[in-house]
């Protein structure tokens, strides 16, 4: 069955909750300041079997200037729009507000009806039509019909239904194959059941027994009982009106304007990128940073809204803005939404999102302004291409995609799928299914290629860089593991060599680098110096050479085996080393035990070299420390 949601509209008093009840008996302003007042105050419910077997659910709204709020929120999401015009009043102003309104969020369809006829002569009845006909003319109701009624005494009615039947059957049926989404329009607590939010499914669909979770709170529960115009289902769809009784979330705890999903799928945002259409009748240009009311759903918020292309937006025009909402909401690309003052609380203007997770931008740079267009006007493909490809070094999650683009999940996966078969995309972290445009891949290769042969040229006499000093040199962002899948592309196909945890690149030898001989030199002085060598400082001050150089000679010829480095600084030949080591365990072996004077006669330097080395010993765990003297530690 085909489910379709009609919304009424229209000046106060113009006679949408009469026109209700004459249409399903039923009266829907249920509060008692509603039928003291005799105004509609909150959004009424109700539905109607159409002939064709369409179920028609209605939401009424309220004409009142002061709650055009709820009316926004009425009609945000429905399919038709009945514009309620009373033929003894004519167009007024919320008339025109409703209709801006319904323009703004895109209502793709709908009709106009003439209320109270019966009040009317048909003279008067025709100069309303005209009057009517000229409000439309430039607005998607240009066409729709006009029907005339009586409410009390019920002319016209069957006219209506029959009209609304035909408009019902043309409207494009909704996919529930997209991401749950249900905007709370009321919370309540039913006795014996306890928490129960209605509103109408805008996409996706919902089970009972189901988890679902209230965003922005984040709060989750479980679908205890599940109604679609009053009666229980098991199943509730996309274009239905479901009442919803919570099990585990309090009341108090929800409220208009969350907006229920299904748990890992939707996140709130503060940050939206938006298309943005300020109404040719908005009273003053729209200035950069000014703080409006923003709706979308059935929540409202205050945004600041930055102009990214502009100063200001004239009446009439239309630019690419940031809006950095007070408070968190649900949203996702392709909603529209309404701008209304804060001072003076009238509509100024609406949209569509184009990013709900974007980050701050820079104002008048073409390539965000570029980018954003292309969210704007782009295929779905090529919008999810965008997202992938800003997404940079750090790759981006089927997760995260779900919650930036209007596209439904098993689309994505396919478009994934077929994306990374062409080659355009690698699939780096099959377990969160996270992926990387292949042009940044490539950047990444470049980049890391650039950083090892930059770093041999610093640094001749290294041998290599660790893994984690390279991961220092590339962007912060990129993703732990996409770093191991870039490392071993690489080390697989031979552009980088690991040995003995350095990387490098395959033509980096250092014999090959040392053009001045500095290996061999190195080698021989300190071997000459015995056991009283001299440190690279002194080495470099000699050769007037870059200390760092010196340094990294030594280091290289201790990675070599050829030196051992005693401490920081300190580097001795092997060859006099072992020849001390074995004179120290001799010695040790025939007294048992040695004092530090006796080890540096036993060395014959002096006590710059002999402290570190004895200390080297017990380190190197040889001898073991007793208050002033040394034993071995193991006798061999
Ligand atoms: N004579 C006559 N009176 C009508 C007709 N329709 C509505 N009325 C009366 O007009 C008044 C307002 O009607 P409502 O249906 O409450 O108007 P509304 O548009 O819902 O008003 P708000 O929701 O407050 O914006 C009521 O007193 C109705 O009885 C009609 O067709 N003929
Ligand atoms: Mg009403």
């Amino acid at each position: 069955m085909k489910h379709v949601i009609l919304g009424t509209a229209g000046h106060i008093d113009h006679g949408k909750t009469a026109l209700v009840k004459a249409l399903t008996g039923v009266d829907t302003d249920r509060l008692k300041e509603e039928k003291e007042r005799g105004i509609t105050i909150e959004l009424g419910f109700t539905f109607l079997d159409l002939p064709s077997g369409i179920r028609l659910g209605i939401v009424d709204v309220p004409g009142h200037e002061k709650f055009v709020k709820h009316m926004v929120a009425g009609v945000w999401g429905i399919d038709l729009v009945a514009l309620i015009i009373a033929a003894d009043e004519g167009v007024m102003p919320q008339t025109r507000e409703h209709l801006d309104i319904c323009s703004l969020l895109k209502v793709k369809k709908g009709l106009i009806v003439l209320t109270k006829i019966d009040l009317v002569d048909d003279e008067l009845l025709d100069m309303v039509r005209e009057e009517v006909s000229e409000a439309v003319r430039s607005t998607f109701l240009r066409d729709a019909p006009i029907l005339s009624v009586s409410s009390t005494t019920g002319e016209g009615i069957p006219q209506l239904i029959s009209t609304l039947d035909v408009l019902s059957k043309e409207v494009e049926e909704r996919s529930s194959k997209g991401l749950l989404r249900l905007p709370i329009d009321r919370v309540f607590v039913m006795k014996g059941f306890g928490t129960v939010v209605t509103g109408t499914i805008v996409s996706g669909n919902l089970s009972l027994g189901e988890m679902v979770k209230i965003l922005p709170s984040g709060l989750e529960g479980k679908v205890r009982n599940l109604q679609v115009y009053n009666r229980p289902v098991e199943k509730a769809v996309a274009g239905q009106r479901a009442a919803v009784n919570l099990q585990g979330i309090e009341a108090s705890a929800v409220e208009r304007g969350d907006v229920l999903v299904h748990p890992h799928t939707l996140a709130p945002t503060q940050f939206l990128d938006v298309y943005l259409e300020y109404l040719p009748n908005a009273p003053r240009p729209l200035k950069h940073r000014t703080k409006q009311r923003f709706h979308i759903g059935t929540n409202l918020a205050t945004a600041s809204i930055f102009l990214l292309d502009r100063e200001e937006l004239a009446p009439g025009e239309e630019g690419v803005a940031q809006l950095r909402l007070e408070r968190s909401v649900v949203a996702l690309p392709q909603d529209r939404f309404v701008i209304r003052g804060s001072g003076v609380i009238q509509t100024l203007g609406g949209g569509v999102i184009l990013d709900t997770h974007p980050v701050k931008h820079r104002r008048y740079s073409p390539p965000v302004i570029e980018d954003l267009h292309l969210l704007k006007d782009g295929s779905g493909e090529q919008i999810l291409g965008q997202h992938i490809l800003r997404s940079g070094a750090a790759g981006i999650a089927f997760g995260d995609l779900l919650n930036r683009i209007a596209m439904p999940p098993e689309e994505i996966q396919r478009n994934l799928r077929k994306m990374t078969e062409k080659g355009g995309l690698l699939l780096f972290d099959p377990e969160r299914l996270k992926v990387i445009d292949v042009r940044e891949y490539d950047h990444l290769k470049e980049m890391t290629l650039h950083q090892l042969r930059e770093f041999h040229q610093r640094f001749p006499m290294k041998s290599g860089l660790a893994k984690e000093e390279l991961r220092t040199k590339l962007p912060t962002e990129l993703d732990v593991k996409l770093f191991q899948v870039l490392l071993n592309g690489l080390i697989q196909s031979n552009e980088v060599i690991l040995e003995r945890d350095k990387l490098r690149l395959p033509e980096h030898q250092i014999s090959s680098t040392d053009e001045k001989g500095l290996v061999k030199r190195a080698e021989e002085a300190i071997l000459k110096g015995g056991l009283q060598p001299p440190s690279f400082k002194e080495l470099s001050g000699e050769w007037s050479e870059e200390e760092e150089e010196v340094r990294s000679v030594l280091e290289h010829l201790v990675h070599e085996g050829v030196l051992v480095k005693i401490k920081s600084g300190m580097y001795f030949h092997r060859v006099p080393f072992d020849h001390l080591r074995e004179t120290l365990i001799t010695y040790l072996k025939q007294h048992r035990e040695i004092t530090t004077p006796q080890f540096k006669e036993l060395t014959g330097a002096s006590r710059k070299y002999a402290i570190p080395l004895i200390e080297y010993f017990d380190q190197i765990k040889l001898t073991l420390r007793l208050g002033e003297k040394r034993v071995l530690r193991t006798v061999s």
